[in-house]
């Protein structure tokens, strides 16, 4: 059980902040709740096939977002701490789903092979399934001291990052421009910041949401939001291109191989860094106005363009 109390935390905003610290520490909160977060029992083999993918490493960086936010806006790890496990089980379903045949057809991910390679087709579209529709039930079940019409907020967000709205709208048009070569940058922007900034953005705005965060204050998350998740991506595309297999935990050089669009593509090597960078830029602008306590995020939104994984 995740303790009503926030756990002690070291890693705190100020002059001496310490972000590679601070992500170590959160991480390490992240991962003991998410171990707790789904027991095994029968049929074992379903709950081993959640578990595997979900407890694979991964950066936890959705889940830090919310308890940053949360913890911004004056609410506590604890409160936030379901909602952070639901983002992760949630994004880890997107991995799983990503990684089959029928989509990207992946071997590797988090270093580990597939879900499919381990545990079959059948399998790992359940164990996908099993996660999204228990990452909502998780959420409601397990958060304290949250208003109920706060949550409910939490959870509407979190179906629209999932839905036609999000990530499924995101894989729909990335899918359709497979092997086309005429793809504008607009279209770029629809499938990425539908693929992967729509979670983003559910992870910053659930944190908000969870402290009842008034209209003005959940747009000016949005917006840090919509940077740092199209950074990311561009960071991502750049990654594909100069990075290795070990590094990055799966098959680098897959966009090259599949002739997909991607931002370096489109606009080479340094224009994309460049362009992440004022995107990062301006992401830290937004949160100026919080002073010393935007320094976790603003230092997040540092991190996503200095990141080699
Ligand atoms: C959501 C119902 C439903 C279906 C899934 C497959 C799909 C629809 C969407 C694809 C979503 C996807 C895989 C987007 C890519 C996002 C991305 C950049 C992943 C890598 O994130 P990192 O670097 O990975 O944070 P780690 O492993 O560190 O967590």
């Amino acid at each position: 059980m995740i303790s009503a109390q926030s756990p002690q935390v070291q890693a705190k905003p100020g002059p001496d902040f310490n972000l590679r610290g601070y992500l170590e520490e959160r991480r390490t909160l992240v991962e003991a709740a998410l171990e707790q977060s789904i027991p095994v029992t029968y049929p074992e083999k379903i709950y081993d096939a959640m578990r595997y993918s979900l407890m694979a490493g991964g950066k936890r960086l959705r889940p830090i977002l919310c308890l940053a936010t949360c913890e911004l806006l004056g609410g506590t790890i604890a409160m936030a701490m379901p909602t952070a496990c639901a983002l992760e089980m949630i994004h880890t379903m997107s991995l799983i789903h990503d990684d089959l045949p029928a989509m990207d057809n992946d071997d590797y991910r988090r270093g580990k092979l597939t879900n499919h390679k381990v545990y079959g087709e059948d399998i790992a579209i359940l164990a996908g399934d099993g996660l999204l529709a228990y990452a909502f039930e998780y959420v409601v079940e397990k958060t304290e001291n949250v208003a109920p019409e706060q949550l409910l907020k939490v959870v509407a967000r979190l179906g629209h990052a999932v839905a036609a709205t999000g990530l499924v709208g995101g894989q729909v048009v990335d899918l359709e421009c497979e092997g086309l070569s005429n793809i504008g940058v607009e279209t770029l922007h629809f499938i990425h910041s539908h693929k992967t900034g729509a979670l983003l953005e559910a992870s910053v705005l659930s944190g908000g949401l969870l402290t009842g965060a008034d209209k003005e204050t959940l747009q000016r998350l949005s917006r840090y939001a919509a940077n740092i998740g199209l950074a990311f991506q561009i960071v991502d595309d750049i990654l594909d291109v100069t990075s290795t297999r070990d590094v990055l935990g799966k098959t680098a050089g897959k966009d090259l191989q599949a002739q997909k669009i991607t931002y370096p593509s489109l606009w080479g090597i340094e224009k994309s860094r460049q362009e992440a960078q004022g995107l990062v830029d301006a992401a830290k602008d937004e949160l100026a106005c919080y002073g010393e306590r935007a320094i976790p995020l603003q230092a997040i939104a540092g991190y996503i363009t200095a990141r080699t994984h």
